[in-house]
Formats: C-alpha cells, sequence, structure tokens
C-alpha cells in the first residue's frame, strides 16, 4: 500500500505530465511539424491567419506578405511628334494584401532627370484600391508642345500608398521628332484653321520641320509668306522645294504633306488659298523662335 505521503508525490507528478502535455500542443501534429493555416503560429511560422491562401497578407507556407502597391503603363514607349498627344492607360493594383488610399502623380522628364514642360494629366490622383477586386485605371494625358525640346523623354507614374505599402513606379519612354504636323480639316470645302491671328501663333523652334496635312476629302492649296523663315510660298518657283503644296494637293489627300525645316526666326501666317478663307491677320500663325 502506498503511503499518504506518496500517494500525493504520484498526484503531483501527474499533475505536472498533464500541465506538459497542454502547453507543448497547440496544434503540433505527432511528429512536432508546424501546420500551416490552423490558425496558430508555430516554431517556423512568420504568421498564421488560419487559412491556406496566399495574397492576404500571410502566404499560403505562413510567410508574413508585404503588402504592396504595383503601378504599371499599357505602352512601355511612344514614338511621336512635337505638338502631339498621347493617352496613357495606369493600372494601379494592390498585393500580397494591400488595400487601402493610393495618391497617384505623374511628371515629364529628359534623359538627366530634369523636368520637360509637357503637360501630364492624370483622370484621377487620389483612387482606392479595394482587397481581391479589380485593379483601378487611370489615364494619362500627354501633351508635347509644339515647341519642345525633341528626342528622348520619359512620364513617369509613380503610385504612393498612404496606408504603409511604399510606393511603385512605372515609366513611358518616348522618342520624339523634331515635326510638327499641322492638321487642315475642311468644312463644306473650306478650310477649317487651327488657330486664328498672330496672339494665337504656333510656338516652334528654329530647325523644326513642318508638314500640313489635308484632313479633308477635297483638294486644297496652302499659301504662306514664311519665306524668310524657310517655308516658301507655294508658287516660289526660286525655291529648291518648290511643288510641295501642290503635291499636298494633287496626291496628297488625307495624307501627309513633304516636311519643310524652319530655317530662321520670325513669324509667318497661311492660308488656304484654294478651298479658302484668306482671313488676313486672322489667318493662323506660326512663330518660329530660337
Ligand atoms: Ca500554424
Ligand atoms: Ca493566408
Amino acid at each position: 500500500m502506498r503511503t499518504p505521503i506518496l500517494s500525493a508525490f504520484f498526484g503531483l507528478l501527474l499533475i505536472g505530465c498533464t500541465t506538459g502535455d497542454i502547453s507543448g500542443g497547440g496544434g503540433d501534429d505527432d511528429d512536432g511539424a508546424a501546420i500551416c493555416g490552423n490558425g496558430v503560429i508555430e516554431a517556423t511560422e512568420g504568421c498564421d491567419d488560419g487559412n491556406a491562401a496566399s495574397g492576404d497578407g500571410c502566404s499560403s507556407t505562413c510567410v508574413t506578405e508585404i503588402a504592396r502597391v504595383d503601378v504599371s503603363v499599357d505602352l512601355p514607349s511612344v514614338a511621336t511628334d512635337l505638338a502631339s498627344e498621347t493617352m496613357l492607360t495606369i493600372t494601379v493594383a494592390g498585393a500580397d494584401g494591400f488595400r487601402g488610399p493610393v495618391t497617384l502623380a505623374a511628371t515629364a522628364v529628359d534623359e538627366a532627370s530634369a523636368v520637360l514642360p509637357w503637360t501630364v494629366e492624370l483622370s484621377a490622383q487620389s483612387i482606392n484600391v479595394a482587397y481581391d477586386s479589380a485593379p483601378v485605371t487611370v489615364v494619362a494625358r500627354v501633351v508635347i508642345p509644339s515647341d519642345g525640346l525633341a528626342g528622348t523623354g520619359s512620364v513617369r507614374v509613380t503610385a504612393t500608398s498612404t496606408a504603409g505599402a511604399g510606393t511603385s513606379t512605372a515609366t513611358t519612354t518616348f522618342v520624339v521628332d523634331n515635326r510638327v504636323t499641322i492638321a487642315v480639316p475642311a468644312v463644306n470645302g473650306k478650310c477649317a484653321y487651327p488657330s486664328s491671328g498672330a496672339a494665337a501663333a504656333t510656338r516652334v523652334k528654329v530647325g523644326t520641320k513642318l508638314r500640313w496635312v489635308n484632313k479633308g476629302t477635297g483638294p486644297i492649296i496652302i499659301h504662306s509668306n514664311g519665306g524668310a523663315r524657310g517655308i516658301p510660298h507655294q508658287n516660289n518657283t526660286a525655291s529648291p522645294i518648290d511643288g510641295v503644296y501642290e503635291k499636298l494637293e494633287q496626291s496628297n489627300q488625307g495624307g501627309a504633306g513633304d516636311l519643310i525645316t524652319t530655317s530662321a526666326g520670325g513669324a509667318f501666317s497661311w492660308y488656304c488659298h484654294s478651298g479658302g478663307d484668306d482671313l488676313g491677320g486672322n489667318n493662323p500663325f506660326i512663330l518660329v523662335v530660337q
């Protein structure tokens, strides 16, 4: 028979073993390996959110995911001209469990990262990325001025999470030809001018190539008084590039006219000699600057 003292001793051992079993359990299977997805953070787990899914902040292998915002753009590169407009589609998505507000910013820079005077407008600057939903789409409108820098530039769109998920940047490279196209639509057989008068002159730099494009369905003949700027009058037979406007009239309806390079600073006007009208001082002007 046990003495009362021995019985008490064995009882304490039993309590001790039971207590040990409880503290060492909590989901370990028989071989002691952690079980990801059981809602209990075990030895090798950085997290356990009770499921086996990734992308919600805790991965399917119970590694803590760092929530982040991702931004991308549909066009990695664009070849365009001066005086052009380009629309970019920006996509913003949350990754690894991110959801929350995002601020967008866009800027144009040259190859030395200096800011370019391009217009970059976003259809939205403050958006909200919801969890487990479709990405948010924003449109960026990029306008390159007629007197801008030809060459290579970039539009950078930065998405910044205000909920601590960092920033993400997407870039479109622009290769800009030193060329300005002047589209001339025809309305009821007459040219519809893109601007009126010297005050609204289109500014271009010396050396920029100009071309007029007939957007109408009938022939037009364009005259200019830009001879001193390198842009001939239509009937300037002395010019080695005489005939460019006839070409526009005869064969380039709806197509591209020839390129003419501006050679000196100053203002000149142009109008449709055929297809009308000559509006005098209200004709469209071009100002060539150094
Ligand atoms: Ca676990
Ligand atoms: Ca999970």
